[in-house]
């Protein structure tokens, strides 16, 4: 080799080693634990493996994130609580049951809010999501991203949903939180908040006849074993929220916050790309576990959403007009209205 190519390459290696050792040296060694309401095999947890991997990676391994799966380290709200003293540094949890400590984040559970996953995308990755996520720090959070939970469906063991009047007399299973109570006894259920990680078995013990969940936690949960009808009605769409704690997230350098910023944007878009790619074979596997799934016919949701309808001005006032404002403007831009 000529003598200045060797030097060119030894140059080119000492300023790979040196930009690696500047990176490395911008962090410091950290260990978080991130608390995850489902299994591993959900999407969510490709898209947290995939935020591990990247941060370790952008640190020089300095940065170590490690998921406790199922509510191992507690429910979305008791996790979200450790999170908030700082005792666990990361948690994922549905917006859902964080409207006690941010009441405007009640506009995101409103029954057919969103028609479509993009539509969900464009509000949260966009103002109003940021209008939410301005809001955590002063409950002791920062929100990293929304990731996808996806949209959520009726499962119960007595009969299949085909119109309105099914509901009657359900006692269904919902987040603790005012819109999902609102909206099932609007349409007649009986509607009984728990934490996610009773869910199971209050299905077993028949405490409850339903739920409501997306595909895949209906899946990974193994709702199937314990619930025979799976009814399409697709009555809203639930988000997660990647959050952090304050008291940690404040300790960091600029150069790690961006960097758990950076990753877990990484894990949100593979995490939607594994959730969406998944749903239609999720669905058949439920099908083939025994399920037996039903649509619901055209004029039937028609019913069923004219019914739910009045859960907006029930809600309004808990939610406040600025959020809701926000919210529905962003959706008529998006739409073109
Ligand atoms: C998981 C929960 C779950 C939610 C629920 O932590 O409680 O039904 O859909 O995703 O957040």
């Amino acid at each position: 080799m000529k003598t200045s190519t060797l030097f060119r390459t030894a140059a080119v290696a000492l300023a790979a080693l040196a930009t690696a050792g500047s990176a490395s040296a911008q962090f410091q060694d950290r260990s978080f634990r991130l608390s995850s309401g489902s299994a591993k095999d959900h999407p969510a947890g490709n898209g947290i493996m995939k935020m591990v991997g990247c941060a370790q990676a952008k640190s020089g391994g300095k940065m170590k994130i490690t998921p406790f799966w199922d509510n191992q380290l507690g429910n979305d709200s008791t996790a979200t609580q450790s999170v908030r003293s700082g005792t666990i540094d990361l948690v994922i949890p549905s917006t859902a049951p964080l409207v006690a400590m941010v009441p405007e984040l009640g506009v995101l559970d409103l029954p057919f809010l969103f028609n479509t996953e993009a539509e969900a995308d464009q509000v949260l990755d966009g103002k109003a999501g940021a209008y939410f996520s301005a809001k955590l720090p002063a409950v002791g959070l920062v929100n990293l991203a929304y990731w996808e939970n996806g949209f959520r469906n009726a499962t119960n063991s007595k009969r299949p949903i085909t119109k309105i009047e099914d509901f009657s007399g359900l006692k269904m299973r919902v987040m603790q939180n005012p819109v999902y109570i609102d909206t099932f006894k609007e349409l007649g259920a009986n509607a009984v908040p728990m934490a996610f990680s009773e869910v199971y078995s209050a299905l077993e013990t028949k405490t409850v006849d339903g739920q409501e969940n997306p595909f895949a936690l209906i899946d990974s949960q193994k709702f199937y074993e314990v619930q025979k009808y799976l009814s399409l009605t697709k009555h809203s769409y639930a988000a997660l929220v990647m959050l952090m704690s304050k008291k940690v997230w404040d300790g960091l350098s600029p150069q790690e916050q961006d960097t758990l910023k950076a990753c877990a944007i990484e894990g949100r878009d593979e995490q939607r790309k594994v959730s969406r790619a998944k749903n239609g074979a999720t669905l058949d596997g439920l099908k083939a576990k025994g399920m037996q799934v039903n649509e619901i016919p055209p004029a039937e949701m028609a019913r069923i959403r004219d019914k739910v309808k009045v859960v907006y001005d029930h809600q309004a006032t808990k939610i406040g007009a600025e959020a809701m404002g926000i919210v529905m403007g962003e959706l008529k831009r998006i739409r073109g209205q």
